[in-house]
């Protein structure tokens, strides 16, 4: 029987609107992947609702820690998203070097569409570079690139020079491989743009745009792409599925009219993921 991976997510859990683990536990399940979920707040739904009820579990992710340690629990990931509080950085660092043989994925959440998230406070999003420091791989939306390097968010078309710019400087500050998700290049078309620092190799993948925004987008793409990592896929074959399965359930999604605030309409589509396709459709830059 094939070995099951594990994953630790360190995640909140929001019951209305498709976000966060309640994203990545489906989508990693339906890849062979088990989640151990380590979550950072339950909330009635998520920040984008703008009304609703959080309980930040900063005190819940040590002791959840020491309890692993003794229980001598191996990750084959560690993997952060969405946090309540900034001392949530320190217990992130803390469960980063507790696994130091896992696969460390940081994925900078702290907003979208060139906002800050209601919750992210300006120390937390400063905070947020200790844990790019230690990562391995990083996967920002170019609203987060753009927080993380100091930069303002570029409306609009950016040009790929100015991309490999960026995804140098921001693997610069710590991890090897850096994916930038959310980028609108020159021809238009919605891309994501790949840097893997230990071959110097840049690479690009558009998809066709799908005119609306969806809750858990990047959370969505990130599962896909640690799934896909863990099953052995390397970075561009991984972004490639990310991306592709991500286009689809946001294709699904804008033709059944939902609201933003939904999330992605993925359940049905999960089947996809369970068998290990998928063509790696990246390009160098
Ligand atoms: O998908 C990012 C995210 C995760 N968790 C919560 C959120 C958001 C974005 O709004 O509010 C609670």
């Amino acid at each position: 029987m094939k070995e099951i991976k594990k994953v630790a997510a360190i995640q909140d859990l929001s019951g209305i609107g498709r976000c966060s683990l309640t994203v990545i536990i489906p989508v990693l399940s339906a890849m062979g992947v088990q989640v151990c979920p380590v979550p950072t707040a339950v909330l009635s739904a998520h920040t984008g609702y703008g009304e609703f009820v959080m309980h930040d579990l900063t005190d819940f992710m040590m002791p959840a820690l020491e309890h692993y340690k003794k229980l001598n629990v191996g990750f084959d990931c560690v993997y952060s998203g969405f946090l309540a509080s900034s001392e949530q950085i320190d217990h992130c660092l803390e469960f980063f070097s507790a696994f130091p043989d896992a696969l460390k994925l940081v994925d900078p959440v702290m907003g979208d569409d060139g906002k800050a998230y209601a919750t992210y406070t300006p120390e937390l999003c400063a905070r947020m570079s200790e844990l790019v420091a230690v990562a391995d791989i990083i996967t920002p939306n170019l609203t987060e690139a753009a927080i993380l390097l100091g930069e303002d968010y570029p409306e609009g078309e950016v040009s790929e020079e100015k991309m490999k710019s960026w995804l140098v400087r921001l693997s610069d500050m710590g991890a090897q491989k850096v994916v930038i998700t959310s980028v609108t290049l020159e021809n238009g078309q919605m891309a994501t743009v790949g840097y893997n620092k230990a071959n110097g190799s840049f690479c690009k993948l558009s998809n066709s745009l799908v005119p609306a925004h969806y809750s858990g987008t990047g959370d969505m793409f990130a599962s896909v792409l640690i799934g896909s990592l863990l099953n052995g896929k390397d970075l561009s074959a991984a972004m490639s599925r990310a991306a592709d399965f991500t286009e689809h359930t946001l294709r699904i999604t804008y033709e059944h009219k939902r609201p933003w605030t939904d999330g992605l309409m993925f359940e049905g589509e999960l089947g996809e993921l369970v068998s290990d396709n998928g063509v790696d459709r990246c390009v160098r830059m």
